[in-house]
C-alpha cells in the first residue's frame, strides 16, 4: 500500500485501543457473533464488521436488534458458546456493567453516551478519545477506524461508514472532527467525491417532484399535472435532468424552489437544505444519502435482513430495497398530502394529528414541521394502538432557540398522565394511555407555553 495515501489521524490512546481490538480479532479462532442496531448506522456497522471478519477468514453470525435491553443481553449471553467473540456495534455502551460480566471476549464499537469504560471488554467509543459521539463520529464511521487498523485494504468499506453517519444525520451542516478526517481521506483515496448540488433526488427533475417527499412542495409534490405545469413554466420537460442544466439554469431552478418554499411557510432550515453536499460513492454507484435511505426504508418496513444483505453488496437485495424505498416514500407523500388537506389541530403552542403507522408519526411530524405546518407551534404526531398512544414530537429550530425543550415537555407531560416520555430538545416522544390524550395535550401545551415564557 502506498505511503502517500491519506488516512485518519488517531491520537496515541485511540491507536492503542484499536491495536488491542485488532490483535484480539486476528488471534481469534472460531465464530464471531456480531450484534448491531437495526437503523442505517447500525446496519452499516454490522456490514463493516461482517466484511472485516470474513476477510480475516473467520466465520460470523450477524444479528440486528431494535434495542439492547437486559432481557436481550441475557438471551445473547446464554445462547452464545463461550469460545465465541462477540462484537456489539452502534449499541452496548449503555450496558457495560452487564457486558463486563460475560465470560466471552467482547468488543463494543458504539458512539452513544457510555455508562462507563468497563474492565473486561474492549470498549471503542469516541467519547473516551475526545471525539463528540453525537456529531463527530457514528457507530459505523467509528467502526472504520477498527477495520482499517485490522487491514488497510478495508478502506474500501468507507462508503458504508459514510452512509451510516449520514443516517444518524451527522452530515447536516457539513461533517466535523473525526468524520471530516474520514471524508477527506476517503476523497483523497478516490473512494468518493463531494458534490454541492440542488437537493432534487429523482432520476429526472420530474421524478423528484413526483416521488420524493424532500423537499416538499405544497400543491405540487406527488401530483403529476401540477408538477408538469411547473416544469413547463420553467422551460423544462418531463425528461429534463439536473445534469442537463447549466449553472445559470440550476441557480434559477433553485431560486424558484426557494421562493415556493418560503411562500408555503417552510422553515429557514428547509430552505437552506435546497442546496446540499452529497457524497458520491464510486463503488456503490450511489450517493451516501441514497444508500442510507435505502437502509432506512428496509428498517422502517421491518425487513432488516434485506438491509443487511444490501449493505453486504447483494444485488438482489438492492432491487428489493429500492422497492421498499419506493413504498416508503409513497406512504410519506400520501400522508403529507392528506395533512395538507387536513392540517394538524391547533392549540395555543402546539398542533397535533393522528396517523395509522406508529413508525411514521415522527417522519411526518418532522417533514410537516420543516415544510408547511404552522412554524410557531410544536408538532405532535400520534398513533393509537391497543389502548396506548404513541407520540412523536418535532419543533421548528426557531422554537428551540426560543427556549422550547420537547424532551423535557414529553417527559413531564407523560409522567403527569401515567405514561412516559423524553428525548432531545428538537425531537422527542412519549407513550401514554389512550384515554389520557386530552389531558396529556393540555399539559404539553401548558409546559411549552412556560418554556417559551421563561
Ligand atoms: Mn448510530
Amino acid at each position: 500500500m502506498s505511503e502517500d495515501l491519506p488516512t485518519i489521524p488517531f491520537t496515541a490512546s485511540l491507536a492503542r485501543r484499536l491495536e488491542e481490538a485488532s490483535e484480539v480479532l486476528k488471534n481469534h479462532k472460531g465464530l464471531v457473533r456480531i450484534i448491531s442496531h437495526y437503523d442505517p448506522d447500525g446496519i452499516s456497522a454490522a456490514a463493516l464488521g461482517s466484511q472485516m471478519v470474513k476477510r480475516l477468514g473467520l466465520k460470523f453470525h450477524t444479528t440486528l436488534a431494535k434495542q439492547l435491553d437486559d432481557a436481550k443481553i441475557k438471551q445473547i449471553r446464554e445462547s452464545t458458546p463461550e469460545d465465541q467473540l462477540i462484537i456489539f456495534s452502534d449499541m452496548g455502551s449503555a450496558k457495560i456493567s452487564l457486558l463486563d460480566e460475560f465470560p466471552h471476549k467482547i468488543i463494543v464499537v458504539d458512539h452513544h453516551e457510555p455508562e462507563k469504560e468497563g474492565e473486561n471488554i474492549i470498549h471503542l467509543n469516541p467519547h473516551f478519545f475526545n471525539i463528540d459521539g453525537a456529531r463527530e463520529a457514528s457507530g459505523s464511521s467509528f467502526y472504520l477506524a477498527l477495520a482499517i487498523t485490522v487491514d488497510e485494504a478495508n478502506w474500501d468499506l468507507a462508503g458504508l461508514a459514510l452512509a451510516g453517519a449520514c443516517g444518524d444525520r451527522q452530515g447536516l451542516g457539513g461533517y466535523k472532527g473525526y468524520n471530516e478526517d474520514l471524508v477527506q481521506a476517503a476523497a483523497g483515496r478516490e473512494i468518493m467525491k463531494m458534490e454541492t448540488v440542488p437537493n432534487l433526488k429523482g432520476q429526472t427533475i420530474y421524478d423528484s417532484l413526483i416521488e420524493h417527499p424532500e423537499p416538499y412542495f405544497k400543491g405540487i409534490t406527488g401530483r403529476k399535472r401540477e408538477a408538469s405545469r411547473l416544469l413547463r413554466w420553467l422551460g423544462l420537460n418531463k425528461e429534463s435532468l439536473l445534469s442537463d442544466l447549466d449553472d445559470e439554469k440550476k441557480r434559477f431552478l433553485t431560486s424558484i424552489c426557494a421562493l415556493r418554499l418560503l411562500r408555503q411557510g417552510a422553515t429557514p432550515d428547509a430552505v437552506g437544505d435546497l442546496v446540499i453536499t452529497r457524497y458520491w460513492l464510486y463503488d456503490w454507484g450511489l450517493y451516501a444519502d441514497e444508500l442510507s435511505s435505502l437502509l432506512n426504508s428496509c428498517a422502517r418496513q421491518g425487513d432488516y435482513g434485506i438491509g443487511l444483505a444490501l449493505a453486504l453488496g447483494d444485488a438482489g437485495a438492492r432491487e428489493k430495497a429500492i422497492q421498499h424505498s419506493k413504498k416508503h416514500r409513497e406512504y410519506i407523500i400520501t400522508n403529507l398530502r392528506e395533512l395538507e388537506a387536513n392540517l394538524p389541530e391547533p392549540m395555543k403552542n402546539l398542533q397535533h394529528f393522528m396517523t395509522e403507522e406508529t413508525a411514521y408519526a415522527g417522519v411526518l411530524a418532522g417533514l410537516g414541521t420543516l415544510y408547511f405546518f404552522d412554524s410557531t407551534k410544536a408538532t405532535f404526531g400520534m398513533s393509537d394502538k391497543d389502548g396506548k398512544l404513541s407520540i412523536s414530537a418535532r419543533a421548528p429550530r426557531g422554537m428551540v432557540d426560543a427556549g422550547v425543550n420537547l424532551g423535557i415537555a414529553c417527559r413531564d407531560a407523560g409522567n403527569a398522565v401515567g405514561g412516559n416520555g423524553g428525548g432531545h430538545n428538537i425531537a422527542a416522544g412519549a407513550t401514554v394511555p389512550s384515554k389520557a390524550k386530552k389531558k396529556f395535550l393540555k399539559e404539553l401545551d401548558r409546559i411549552i407555553g412556560e418554556q417559551l415564557a421563561a
